[in-house]
């Protein structure tokens, strides 16, 4: 799909041809696969998925997958490391002529935020040093959900997950704040960047219609709410990934060759919205409000929004 400016202007200019089928085994109202399925009708077909152990690897119940497209799975740590071996092996086809360049395929990470911030990073800065052509799409959960909901380096101040419970040391529950993996990757002076949200499906599918344009490591850092995790009806999956952005926590930007460009500047809800809709932050409103902690949520996001603003 060549790129326009301005391509996905309304809904029905999103392609209606699926890529990724229903009837997959991960949880009703997982905002990540949305992300995915809204992904691949850019992406296409012609695409081999490498999948770092996550929520995503009960995508694929061997020999089924829900994707028309080719899979492997790797380890939590190596998934770029699979990139490389995958777009080399490519290469040296088309190289020797065994595969004509038309057939060649898309070249995309699948993880988890465990794997994006955390137990892939090294891997992950050895392929954008070695100008990998790739997409890298990281399905943010904010948290190690596969496995129990434990803390990851992208888990947000204030939320509860089973390895940061709210206790009498630590009353707000995680007092990190979440890695800006957004920026260790912009360091590294990749061609293209972007946050996505579901929710924003047209930014969504202009942002991975455009990366087509740049060859070398593309990341992709999409919005994943988590109902299992963040303990919420699924049904308020739009809701939650609707206010994330509204409320200002999740910025909606990309980076060509490196400059920063907001593509949605939202009049900012105070993020009590957000946070209300969340069994992982009810002990910041029950029994007893935190204001404190609320109040420190809230400064982050403002303490952004100047600097983006100036
Ligand atoms: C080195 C290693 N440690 C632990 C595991 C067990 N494990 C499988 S999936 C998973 C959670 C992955 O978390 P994340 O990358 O955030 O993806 P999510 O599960 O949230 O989709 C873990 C810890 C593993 N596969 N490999
Ligand atoms: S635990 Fe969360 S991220 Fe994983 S499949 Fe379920 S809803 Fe999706």
């Amino acid at each position: 799909m060549a790129w326009e400016p301005h391509m996905f202007k309304e809904l029905h200019q999103i392609p209606r041809e699926e890529h990724v089928f229903p009837g997959t085994p991960l949880c009703a109202g997982c905002g990540g696969l949305e992300s995915l399925r809204l992904a691949s009708k850019v992406l296409g077909s012609h695409v081999v998925y490498v999948n770092a152990a996550g929520c995503f690897t009960n995508l694929a119940a061997f020999p089924f997958t829900p994707l028309d497209a080719s899979w492997l799975y790797t380890t939590m740590g190596s998934a770029p490391a699979g990139a490389q071996g995958v777009r080399d092996a490519l290469d040296v086809l088309i190289a020797k002529g065994r595969l004509p360049k038309e057939e060649d395929l898309k070249v995309v990470v699948l993880g988890g935020d465990g794997s994006t911030y955390d137990m892939a990073l090294s891997s992950t800065s050895g392929a954008i040093t070695r100008k990998l052509d790739f997409y890298y799409f990281c399905y943010d959960n904010e948290a190690y959900g596969n496995t129990g909901v434990q803390l990851s380096p992208a888990t947000p101040y204030g939320a509860r997950t089973s390895t940061s419970p709210c206790g009498v040391q630590h009353p707000a529950g995680t007092t990190q704040e979440k890695k800006d993996i957004f920026e260790i990757w912009r360091a590294h002076k990749p061609p293209y960047m972007a946050t996505v949200s579901p929710r924003f499906p047209l930014d969504l599918e202009e942002k991975f219609a455009r990366a087509e344009e740049y060859r070398g490591p593309k990341l992709f850092l999409a919005f994943a709410a988590c109902p299992t995790g963040w303990l919420f009806d699924p049904a308020y999956t739009p809701d939650v990934a609707r206010l994330a952005v509204e409320c200002g926590l999740w910025p909606l930007k990309e980076a060509i060759n490196g400059t920063v460009t907001h593509t949605y500047i939202p009049k900012r809800k105070p993020v009590e919205e957000y946070l209300k809709l969340q069994g992982r932050f009810r002990h910041l409103f029950e029994p007893t409000r935190q204001d404190e902690a609320i109040r420190h949520i809230q400064a982050r996001v403002d303490d952004y929004w100047k600097q983006v603003n100036g």
